[in-house]
């Protein structure tokens, strides 16, 4: 079981450190394809053309899509919505203290919400989706 985790990059990078520790958390359990996005000094390494191409592929490999929503990303939005037509279970974690999520994800019924108000909360949950994958 494959796990494609999505976090703001050029959205903002004010809570990498909180992908970092999700990352790090579900790696017990399952691989992450989308480490890099945990990770604390991101680098420009390659084309825009070859992530697009690289992430997309890595999301039609995963088995399941984990978003962190708090820190607004329109390329998180663009995955989620991608995922969706792949058909990929979609999970959008949020903190409701932090952020009023987008209408387009909170009104779209595919995904599965998981609002939070501490980050406690988010661990039991992943251990619920990735059980659930089993
Ligand atoms: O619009 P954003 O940059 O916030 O979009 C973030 C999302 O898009 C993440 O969930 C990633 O999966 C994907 N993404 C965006 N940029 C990259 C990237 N390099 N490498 C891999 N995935 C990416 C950008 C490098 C950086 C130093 C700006």
């Amino acid at each position: 079981m494959k796990v494609y985790f999505a976090g703001s990059i050029r959205g903002g990078r004010s809570d990498a450190a909180l992908y970092h520790r999700i990352i790090e958390y579900i790696k017990k359990t399952a691989p992450v394809l989308t480490e890099h996005v945990g990770n604390m000094d991101l680098q420009e390494m390659t084309t825009p053309e070859e992530i697009y191409a690289q992430d997309m592929a890595w999301l039609r490999e995963s088995d399941v899509l984990i978003a962190e929503c708090t820190n607004p990303s329109l390329g998180v939005g663009y995955e989620l919505a991608a995922g969706e037509k792949l058909g990929k279970p979609c999970h959008i974690f949020y903190d409701r203290n932090r952020t009023v999520l987008s209408a387009m994800l909170s009104g779209d019924p595919y995904f599965i919400l998981h609002p939070y108000e501490k980050e406690e909360e988010i661990y039991p949950q992943i251990d619920e989706i990735l059980a659930s994958l089993r």
